[in-house]
């Protein structure tokens, strides 16, 4: 398969919605002229970062959220992927008909139906307004836990499934979405080089981001196609990295700068199936009645009482 991954650099205040769409497009062309046939774009791709600053529900519904999927503004990005037969993966803030808010991606396929959708479910950061921080991170304000699980979808004969961002970080995601046989998991993110939790080192942003694709995509048997929204949006920094990481753990593509940048990979999907075929071989290896906890405890909390050893 064809996987291209399309980096975003920044997304500023004052950019238009159309202006954003032109550039997914161009990526777009350039991905189908390089012959993938599916394109993994960021999260919350249409707009700037905006839970990094403090405001009403309100008013972040009313500039940064879309009311439907497709609309006008975005309609162009569909007409593209049907003409040239493309899929994508898309990251948008969503405002249901109830009301309800959530961080939100869908799967196009090559026909631009949209077939699946994901709502975030790990939300960092905070709901409360901290005016001595350098920037706010409000997910927590602005976006509901999302309410849909993590789901695969075949489509062009491959198994695909979806998490946004910070869910990267998390093995469960990968897992759940494994044992439901993914093939290839694609996301977005948006993750800025200063952490307003505590002071971590600006180079731990990238490393861990790393860590956890190329542990993920091996311990899953999965490919990973990962898109950034990245450089500087307003100021504010976030970091670059996108990648396409094979079952073997290994980054066989890479962005290089922090702008708009297509990278593209042959994705050879018998490879996942050599992995889950031998040392992750599932059905054969897994013990889930050992694993219960992980279902069982939310937080971390006393040690179980020990079973007797003969
Ligand atoms: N967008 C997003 O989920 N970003 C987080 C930043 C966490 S720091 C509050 C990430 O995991 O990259």
């Amino acid at each position: 398969m064809g996987l291209a991954v399309a980096q975003m650099g920044a997304v500023n205040l004052a950019d238009s919605r159309a202006a954003v769409v032109r550039r997914l497009v161009e990526m777009m062309r350039e991905a189908a002229a390089r012959q993938a046939e599916f394109v993994v774009f960021p999260e919350l791709a249409l707009t700037t970062f905006f839970p990094r600053y403090w405001m009403d529900d309100a008013e972040a519904v009313e500039r940064y959220f879309e009311k439907s999927m497709p609309n006008a503004d975005v309609q162009p990005l569909f007409d593209t992927a049907r003409e040239l037969g493309i899929g994508f993966y898309l990251g948008y803030a969503e405002l249901t008909p109830q009301g309800r808010q959530f961080n939100t991606a869908i799967l196009v396929d090559r026909s631009a139906k949209i077939i699946g959708k994901y709502r975030k479910i790990h939300l960092p950061g905070h709901s409360d307004h901290k005016p001595d921080a350098p920037f706010q991170h409000l997910e927590k304000k602005f976006f509901e836990v999302g309410d849909l699980g993590f789901g695969v979808w075949e489509t062009n004969d491959v198994k695909i499934g979806m998490c946004l961002c910070n869910d990267r970080r998390w093995p469960e995601t990968y897992r759940v979405m494994s044992l439901q046989s993914a093939e290839l998991i694609v996301l977005g993110y948006n993750t800025p080089s200063l952490n307003i939790h505590w002071n971590e080192p600006a180079h731990l942003r990238t490393t861990t981001h790393e860590i956890v694709l190329q542990a993920s995509a091996y311990q899953n048997a999965v490919w990973i196609g990962a898109a950034a929204k990245c450089g500087f949006e307003d100021g504010h920094h976030m970091i670059g990295s996108s990648m396409i990481v094979a079952p073997s753990g290994e980054i066989v593509a890479r962005a290089s700068g922090e702008e708009d940048e297509v990278i593209t990979a042959r994705i050879d999907l018998a490879l996942g199936q050599t992995f889950r075929d031998h040392v992750f071989n599932f059905a054969k290896h897994r013990s889930p009645h050992h694993y219960k906890l992980i279902v069982e405890r939310t937080g971390a909390g006393d040690p179980l009482p020990r079973p007797d050893a003969d």
